[in-house]
């Protein structure tokens, strides 16, 4: 494998989302489809593994897929129950610009036997889309592949849900706006990432508050309430988070004070971790974990806060030389869903997202603590130096977290308090 490769591999096989249908820019699998309009259709369908279909959207996006996908994306008009957004009810006849008949495409793309089928099914199976940013071997994603399988059993079919890893359908800093405007309907996103916008999306990302998986575990369920409603009022609904394992610092030079890292360019994943770069003297960068490989491969930067985890996933010993396990604190990946599409689904089949979600973050967070130690031991078995880190570091660490968790609850008022109050009473 070359330096600049990384278990992402699957976003050179996957569709890429495409951006916009003024068409100029396009997924590489269809270059072809843009040069036709869009009611051109049903040729794009003949293109290797891949087509793309606009969806009268408000945002007015053109998709492109394997082709198994855009048949059901089509089909869906005629279950009359996808979302509230208007890009799945039926084509209108008269503008172009939308998509042909039902009929003539089935008639162009499947033996007339298997359209029979298709449109039988299509009345009652609904197909969901789940972007994730993490690659598709990592056990978050593994969990989310499985939470899919669950929801397809105990719905009989009826909910399908495919999960689209290493940011292939919408990138990680796209996710959540994704699922919000109902682009895609549920998805999975580090919401720390997305603390700018209310800190109290950072409230798993506090140094040093909840370390352990037993302590994250009791830190998630202080905050599910105020969590849910801030989701809630953005027209969405929590379902299940998993955590990952506890964070370290990697660098690739030894480490023993804050004064050791000035000016060291530092990668960041959310807010939290580039204010602890800023109040360490680095540079942070922040980068999603998709490109996280290529910018240590190219320099962009030297250090990271992570867990052994990400340090396995992206084969971080080519690149750096240290681990320092300080445990900083648990961040967690949360999945959650579209208000309004949930709404749709009728009773039984909210029930049995409910309830694969509930089993989704036991076993997620299960395999998370099974695995923990074991990806500490793989980078040292690889050549880093692993270590919990000296007094000095752990010192100016400390301090830092303090001074951020006063910040943090100074921005976050009652809510913040009360999940901090509600967390330490448990
Ligand atoms: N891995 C993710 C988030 C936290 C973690 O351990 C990442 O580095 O992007």
């Amino acid at each position: 494998m070359s330096k600049a490769s990384n278990k992402h591999g699957g976003r050179n096989v996957l569709p890429r989302r495409t951006r916009k249908l003024d068409g100029q820019r396009i997924g590489h699998h269809a270059p072809k489809l843009m040069r036709n309009p869009p009611w051109d259709f049903p040729p794009g369908v003949g293109l290797q593994g891949a087509a793309c279909i606009s969806r009268p959207s408000p945002t007015g996006m053109t998709f492109c897929h394997e082709r198994a996908r855009i048949r059901k994306w089509v089909q869906a008009p005629l279950s009359g129950k996808m979302n509230k957004k208007g890009w799945q009810s039926p084509a209108k006849k008269s503008d172009p610009t939308v998509r042909p008949d039902m009929k003539t495409i089935f008639a162009a793309i499947l033996p007339s036997a298997l359209l029979a089928a298709a449109v039988a099914g299509a009345a009652q199976a609904e197909s969901w889309d789940m972007p994730v940013a993490y690659p598709a071997d990592n056990y978050q994603t593994k969990n989310d592949i499985a939470f899919a399988e669950d929801v397809k059993t105990c719905s009989g079919g009826a909910l399908e849900i495919t999960v689209h890893p290493a940011g292939s359908l919408f990138k990680g800093d796209e996710i959540k706006r994704a699922v919000q405007t109902g682009d895609a309907q549920i998805g999975e996103r580090l919401l720390s990432a997305h603390a700018n916008e209310n800190p109290l999306f950072a409230y798993d990302s506090i140094p040093f508050l909840a370390s352990s998986f037993e302590a994250s575990d009791r830190l998630r369920d202080a905050a599910a309430p105020v969590l849910g409603k801030l989701l809630e009022s953005q027209g969405m609904m929590l379902l299940y988070s998993v955590p990952w394992p506890a964070q370290g610092m990697y660098f690739n030079k030894e480490v023993n004070s804050v004064a050791d890292m000035a000016g060291v360019k530092f990668r960041a994943y959310n807010a939290t971790t580039a204010k602890v770069a800023e109040l360490s003297g680095m540079i942070p960068t922040q980068i999603e974990a998709a490109e996280l490989k290529q910018a240590f491969a190219t320099g962009v930067v030297a250090a990271m806060i992570s867990s052994g985890a990400t340090g396995v996933d992206e084969k971080i010993w080519e690149d750096v030389s240290h681990f320092y396990d300080v445990k900083a604190w648990l961040p967690r990946n949360t999945v959650f869903v579209n208000a309004a599409a949930f709404a749709a689904l009728p009773a039984e089949v909210q029930d049995c997202l409910k309830s694969s979600a509930a089993t989704a973050q036991t076993r997620g967070t299960a395999e998370a603590a099974n695995l923990a130690q074991g990806f500490v031991d793989t980078l040292a078995k690889n050549g880093m130096t692993v270590s919990a880190g000296s007094e000095q570091l752990s010192a100016d660490m400390s301090e830092i977290g303090n001074k951020m968790t006063a910040d943090w609850l100074a921005m976050t008022g009652a809510d913040g308090a009360a999940i901090i109050d509600t967390y330490k009473s448990n």
